[in-house]
């Protein structure tokens, strides 16, 4: 919590465009320094093993704002849309025993969870809402990670404005959390295209770019040094902390 707190005011005093497209931000060395010395305090508390703050239905916010990239316009986006997410499939593969590509179909047939909790925003905002959805953690029983595993990746259907998809990770351990979950529906409606449709993950215990909207395949992996910049997300690789955790 102290955490949170120190990286949002100190953040917000410099700039609220922290998470937003084509920002400075990330640019800027006090930023740099505040973001890695926020790293050393109280690194792995709840954000790995703790539970994160669950609430009641009178505490869901009005509205849930969007932030982030545009809602991907690509052709394989907008077919899915238009077909309400009938030929959408979410890849889990990398270091598996059984690869699988499932439809949301088969992912709302799995036992659904659902939590009411906080999404907090490296800028300084908070909103909460009501997630419902699969736990990853069941999602990788199935498909049964082998023992190099490490990681568990996301990779997004959105791009910056260079091209540059979204992404973002996590180790085993997070990703088994019980709140660590892989969101079909927000506020009891299906996740609307520009809150992250037809998955996103949702996990409560580390800041908000770790909750990848536009999730069509999961890689699980022994590392992610071979993606991108090498960092394991978007915002890692300019410049924000790997682990996230509140
Ligand atoms: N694919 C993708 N996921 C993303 C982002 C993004 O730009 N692309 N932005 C992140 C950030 S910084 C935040 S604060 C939340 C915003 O989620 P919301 O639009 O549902 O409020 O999504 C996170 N997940
Ligand atoms: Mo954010």
């Amino acid at each position: 919590m102290k955490r949170r707190l120190f990286v949002s005011s100190s953040l917000s005093a410099i700039a609220l465009t922290g998470c937003g497209v084509g920002n400075a931000l990330t640019q800027n060395q006090t930023v740099r320094t505040i973001l890695n010395s926020a790293e050393t305090i109280d690194y792995h508390l709840i954000g790995t093993r703790g539970m994160a703050k669950e609430y009641t239905e009178a505490d869901i916010s009005p509205t849930f704002r969007t932030n982030g990239f545009a809602t991907p316009s690509s052709s394989l986006y907008i077919g899915y849309v238009e077909d309400g997410f009938a030929s959408y499939r979410l890849v889990v593969d990398g270091l598996v025993e059984h690869k699988r590509a499932f439809s949301i179909a088969q992912l709302r047939a799995m036992p659904l969870v659902t939590q009411i909790t906080r999404h907090d925003c490296v800028e300084g905002w908070s909103v909460i809402g009501k997630f419902r959805g699969v736990r990853l953690g069941h999602v990788l029983s199935i498909v049964k990670p082998r023992p190099e595993a490490r990681y568990v990746i996301f990779h997004c259907m959105d791009v910056d404005d260079t091209g540059t998809p979204y992404y973002e990770s996590l180790d085993l351990t997070q990703a088994a959390h019980p709140q660590t979950i892989l969101a079909l529906d927000l506020n009891d409606k299906p996740i609307d295209p520009d809150h992250g449709a037809p998955v996103r993950l949702k996990i409560p215990t580390q800041l908000g770019y770790k909750s990848a909207k536009w999730v069509n395949r999961i890689e699980v992996a022994s590392t992610f040094s071979h993606l991108y910049s090498g960092k394991g997300g978007y915002w890692e690789d300019n410049g924000y902390n790997w682990y996230a955790g509140i």
